[in-house]
């Protein structure tokens, strides 16, 4: 399968030549953040670190982390080490509560961000005479437009189709002559369930050939089931909007793990527990300081995802590090359809409805291929259940706030007052009925 193509030298330099080009972007990376973001420069002083101490890629772990909470204190434009006028596009994902997480990029973190991508769709099979489908969200989520500008550099054609109205999606792939298709692992399950309702038989009506998925985790269970389905060849991508969206790393044709490119961006793991950096092939969270971006750099950022480095060279011929697949989060967000929810959002917007009590059960399962989620809510009134067409209303309304506050679907169940647990230690609000969890 491996075609040995590979976009840029960068992939496959020696090991010292990686080390030295990280430790110089690593010092100027802190250079311009303790210059440039009041944020930064505190978190640094109260360390005892200013940017001449970095001398050494050691020295690294003697920063403090980055975590989510700090673009909350700093929303919405805090962080960026830029003045507004260089900023040329903003992103933005679900922050732990009401308000998002906003990047920014300049002309040059775009450019960046299109070479990124153009590495990794060529290392998923990609060429110029591919025709890609692009089944992600455009908007403020980074997939549909980060893939977008990677693909069209590579020269491939590309279909800005967006997510959802799936029975065009298939339409357009047959019409079109669709050979890879870009989304989430999940929503290309339901996508295949939908092609076989309309009695369409992708391997022999459709000339998927590539399968890019990202945004969310997957499992080699569901991989094959997509290659079988589509008759295609699935690879998986890893990305996150605070370091940039897609382009942090990709599964190339071996699949032994997705390549960092390493140029753009230092990983670590750490035991989450302790914050102490772990070795190679160690199981942990997944830490990542950006060396190159110019809007939005960010130094030691807790991603929260599980996973281990390995960094023996890969068939491919790429020397850079592979991390394995995420094995899960060290926090309680939920990725539902790609859309990123904390519980601590459903929470919020249930507090604002009358009627119901602060107790709450959020229930994750899977519905076909689709994580869906079923939220009990307590009423405040226990009258209320005499009166279906007052609870009709009460439930619609709960699930409008749901979809237009944070974009998700949800079943609603109302219950009785003082029916649902009650904790005296962390609340268990969230329960996982997927299978592996
Ligand atoms: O999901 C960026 C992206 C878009 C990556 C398209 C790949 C393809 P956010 O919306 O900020 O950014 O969500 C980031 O999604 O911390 C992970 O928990 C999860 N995630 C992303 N890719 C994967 C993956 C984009 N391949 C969060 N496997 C991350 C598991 C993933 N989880």
């Amino acid at each position: 399968m491996f075609d040995g193509k590979i976009w840029s030298r960068e992939e496959t330099l020696d090991r010292d030549e990686f080390e030295r080009i990280q430790l110089e972007r690593l010092k100027e990376t802190v250079e311009r953040v303790y210059q440039c973001v009041p944020h930064y420069k505190k978190k640094l002083t109260e360390a005892g670190i200013e940017p001449g101490d970095i001398r050494s890629l050691s020295d690294l772990s003697r920063i403090p982390f980055t975590v989510k909470d700090d673009f909350r204190e700093n929303y919405p434009f805090g962080l960026f080490s830029v003045p507004q006028k260089e900023v040329v596009r903003l992103h933005a994902s679900s922050g732990t509560t009401g308000k998002p997480t906003v990047v920014g990029y300049t002309k040059k973190d775009m450019d960046t961000w299109s070479e990124l991508i153009a590495r990794l769709v060529t290392m998923a099979g990609v060429t110029d005479e591919d025709t890609a489908q692009i089944s992600f969200g455009y908007g403020l989520f980074t997939g549909a437009f980060g893939l977008h500008q990677g693909l069209e550099r590579v020269g491939a054609s590309v279909i800005p189709m967006s997510s959802g109205n799936t029975e065009k999606q298939i339409m357009i792939m047959k019409d079109f002559g669709t050979t890879a298709l870009i989304s989430t692992p999940s929503y290309a399950l339901h996508m295949a369930e939908v092609a076989g309702e309309m009695g369409i038989d992708p391997k022999k009506e459709l000339k998927l050939k590539w399968g890019l998925f990202g945004g969310e985790g997957s499992t080699e269970g569901m991989r094959k089931e997509i290659n079988e389905r589509w008759g295609l060849f699935a690879t998986e991508n890893y990305g996150m909007s605070e370091l940039i969206g897609p382009g942090v790393s990709g599964e190339c044709l071996a699949m032994k793990g997705m390549h960092i490119s390493e140029d753009h961006f230092l990983p670590e793991i750490i035991d989450p527990n302790t914050g102490e950096v772990l070795g190679e092939g160690e199981v942990g969270e997944l830490v990542i300081t950006t060396i190159t971006k110019e809007a939005l750099p960010i130094l030691r950022y807790r991603t929260k995802d599980i996973t281990s480095l390995h960094y023996e060279r890969c068939e491919c011929g790429r020397t850079t590090v592979r991390m394995s697949k995420i094995q899960g989060r060290s926090d309680d967000m939920l990725i539902l359809g790609g859309v990123n929810v904390f519980p601590s959002q459903i929470e919020d917007v249930l507090l604002r409805i009358n009627g119901i009590g602060p107790h709450y059960q959020i229930k994750v399962f899977k519905k076909g291929y689709l994580d869906k989620i079923e939220v009990d809510v307590e009423l405040v009134d226990a009258d209320l259940l005499d009166s279906f067409a007052l609870l009709e209303n009460l439930n619609g309304k709960i699930r409008h706030q749901l979809r237009t506050v944070l974009g998700i679907e949800a079943k609603v169940n109302l219950v009785e007052p003082r029916s649902l647990a009650r904790f005296e230690g962390k609340a268990k609000r969230v329960i996982d009925m997927r299978e592996g969890k």
